[in-house]
């Protein structure tokens, strides 16, 4: 597969069949609920940006490769940040790293395409700029309905009741929902004491400044 081909079907299976050797228990479940959550979001946002149903392999791979390294060690995460060039910030930690070293491993293994790569690498943070699909596994990930944090339910109720299928507010709904997915994430990261990645922060303002 080059840097710009769609996922095949027979990608997919590759990939379905490595995930389900590599995690287990409630990271393999929440895995497939991304996407499952992740294609329902596709087909309320595809239309807007006359995206084909084909793109929706994409999805598929990015949603299932993106916390492949989730189960890693910090020092594993580092030995594949070292491997692959990855900065690993001021911070480093797993909650951070985990999407970045997927990027890489998912990239050196099945050959995915730069919107699976960018998807996963930017799943945690965010990035300005971000791509529907960027998007769409960024907010399938807060929403699933195997999340069991308030905030995670609150997000997904509100996505749920302001789309509506073919509307072009989808977009904005879209956007309004990461908007309050990256302050759960920032609430929850200060009340816990921890740091907060600079990205995470770069990517709430390049909502503000787009909405
Ligand atoms: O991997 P998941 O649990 O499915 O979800 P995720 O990739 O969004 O990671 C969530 C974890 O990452 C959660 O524990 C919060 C943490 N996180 C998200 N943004 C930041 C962060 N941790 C730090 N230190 N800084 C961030 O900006
Ligand atoms: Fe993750
Ligand atoms: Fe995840």
């Amino acid at each position: 597969m080059n840097g710009n081909e769609i996922t095949s079907a027979r990608k997919i299976d590759e990939i379905r069949s490595y995930v389900s050797s590599r995690l287990s228990g409630d990271r393999l479940s929440h895995v497939f609920s991304v996407e499952k959550e992740a294609l329902c979001i596709a087909k309320y946002v595809f239309p807007i940006y006359n995206i084909g149903n084909e793109h929706l392999r994409d999805v598929s791979a990015a949603s299932l490769l993106h916390d492949a390294t989730k189960n890693l060690t910090l020092p594993e995460q580092l030995a594949l940040c070292e491997k692959y060039g990855i900065d690993t910030g001021d911070f480093p930690s797993c909650a951070v790293l985990h999407s970045k070293t997927a990027a890489y491993l998912s990239r050196e293994l099945f050959g995915i395409n730069d919107d699976v790569f960018s998807a996963i690498y930017c799943h945690t943070t965010g990035r300005e700029n971000m791509s529907v699909l960027d998007k769409i596994i960024f907010i399938a990930d807060y929403i699933e309905p195997t999340r069991a944090y308030e905030e995670c339910k609150k997000a997904r109720d509100y996505f749920y009741a302001n789309v509506s299928e073919g509307s072009e507010n989808n977009a904005e709904t879209l956007d309004k929902t990461i908007i309050m997915s990256l302050d759960g994430t920032i609430r929850s990261l200060i009340a816990k004491n921890r740091p907060i990645d600079v990205q995470t922060i770069l990517t709430r303002n390049y909502f503000f400044k787009t909405n």
